[in-house]
């Protein structure tokens, strides 16, 4: 698929238009808006499957996945009729739910370190819940997270923060009181020396430890061999927290994540993304005796309108039910390869300086000839060229993020004829990129 298939873009560009006078920036999340690699974001009308489609009628091979939760590909029927059989008794009751057991029941078996789990409405509500609770348990104010980690846009994490904060140069957000940036201590990600040093120089004030257990928003960063084995003995040895924040990892890289797939017990997790099915979805969860710090129980207060909504519980549980069928991580794990190979040959083949980075079904391409493995790697990256490439796969037929320093998915729903697509667009693709 060498050719141009984007026929014309003139409905989402005027919908952009419109846009800019209904919300900031036209969008509801920044990301969304291409400000990194510039041009007419795509309003999408329909997704099924591996395929979105533009209001401009374009098919594209979707790897954005949501930025992560559609692992089982949009519109699955299955998932549709659980969220339309529910709805058709309700949506909404601010009372609990079976479905919230349901679901509830799942988490605590897919991760064993989760005693209890409380349902929120995002990402950012779990790791901002988390945090609080971390910090009453341990009665310390201090959190220690890592450069280029994302944990949503709570204030207390957006200091030398990933996504979009570090798309658009702004690690730090206007807004955040210095009293509360203060409490946070940031570090490279993979620097064990780094991270002794932060509790030597705050010995008894850290709460807890925030980490995302591969990271997915500076681009895709894997943990270095040892990684989490020594953060969580120097957690454990420095009586803070540890908390995995697992919203991309969660069911992504195995059933039960990271701590699963690395064998590394945190005493809270965070979650989001797939456990939702695509609808709002946050959790945290870990040790009883921590978890019960939360109100009504404890004095730790938290609370939500909709959280545990009955839809999105419904979508969650139709989702995670898939995944729990035998051979889907294996099957995930043999597209994503081909995929990501695939792509390191065609752009050798172009001469294009680019090295990916891969866990499971996630992954990112860096136009970059270094290794990545934090914050400070990832940022020599050339942007100008991944921009170039976005457009040029886009115009092919391929959506992949709209930044160099986010993750792509490959879903259930996608096929070897997809993967096969999507070489054949990027061959062309890197040629272009390669005249940057
Ligand atoms: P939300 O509040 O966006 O549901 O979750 C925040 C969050 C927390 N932790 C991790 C590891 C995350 O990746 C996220 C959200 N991820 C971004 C993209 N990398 C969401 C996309 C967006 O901001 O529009």
């Amino acid at each position: 698929m060498t050719e141009i298939v984007t026929a014309s873009t003139a409905r989402s560009a005027a919908l952009f238009a419109e846009a800019q006078g209904l919300l900031p920036g036209g969008v509801d999340s920044p990301v969304r808006a291409f400000r990194a690699v510039g041009g007419t974001p795509r309003f999408i009308a329909r997704a099924r499957g591996a395929a979105v489609w533009d209001v401009d009628d374009n098919r594209y091979i979707d790897y954005l996945a949501s930025w992560g939760p559609l692992i089982a590909g949009h519109a699955h029927p299955g998932v549709v009729a659980a969220i339309q059989e529910a709805a058709a008794r309700g949506t909404s009751y601010g009372a609990t739910t079976e479905a919230e057991l349901d679901l509830a029941r799942i988490v605590k078996q897919a991760f064993p370190s989760i005693d209890l789990v409380r349902f929120v409405s995002s990402g950012t509500e779990a790791t901002m819940s988390a945090l609080r609770l971390a910090r009453a348990f341990t009665r310390r104010d201090k959190i220690l997270k890592f450069d280029g980690g994302y944990h949503g846009h709570a204030d207390d994490v957006l200091v030398q923060a990933g996504s979009g904060p570090l798309t658009f140069g702004q690690p730090d957000s206007p807004g955040v009181p210095a009293a509360s940036a203060s409490q946070t201590v940031s570090v490279p990600y993979n620097d064990l020396a780094a991270i002794r040093d932060a509790f030597q120089a705050h010995p008894g004030e850290i709460a807890a430890v925030i980490v995302e257990p591969v990271a997915g928003n500076m681009g895709v960063v894997p943990p270095q061999p040892g990684f989490l084995e020594h953060l969580r003995a120097m957690t454990r040895e420095q009586g803070s927290l540890l908390i995995f924040d697992e919203i991309i990892t969660g069911f992504r890289i195995a059933l039960g994540g990271a701590q699963e797939r690395f064998r590394v017990t945190p005493d809270l997790t965070c979650l989001g993304k797939i456990v939702g099915g695509g609808l709002p979805v946050g959790a945290y969860g870990g040790r009883r005796e921590i978890m019960e710090q939360i109100s009504p129980v404890g004095p730790v207060y938290q609370a939500g309108t909709l959280s545990g909504n009955p839809l999105a519980m419904t979508a969650g549980v139709s989702t995670l039910r898939l995944l729990g069928e035998p051979g889907v991580y294996d099957h995930l794990e043999r597209l994503a390869a081909r995929l990501v190979d695939g792509l390191g040959s065609a752009a050798q083949a172009a001469g294009v300086a680019y090295t990916a980075n891969r866990v499971g079904s996630m992954f990112t391409g860096f136009f970059s000839d270094a290794t990545v493995t934090d914050y400070a790697s990832a940022k020599r990256a050339n942007t100008r060229r991944y921009a170039r490439f976005f457009h040029a796969m886009l115009e092919r037929g391929v959506y992949l993020a709209p930044s160099q320093f986010e993750a792509g998915f490959v879903s259930l729903a996608h096929t070897d004829a997809d993967i096969d697509a999507t070489l054949t667009a990027a061959e062309a693709a890197f040629a272009l990129a390669s005249r940057e």
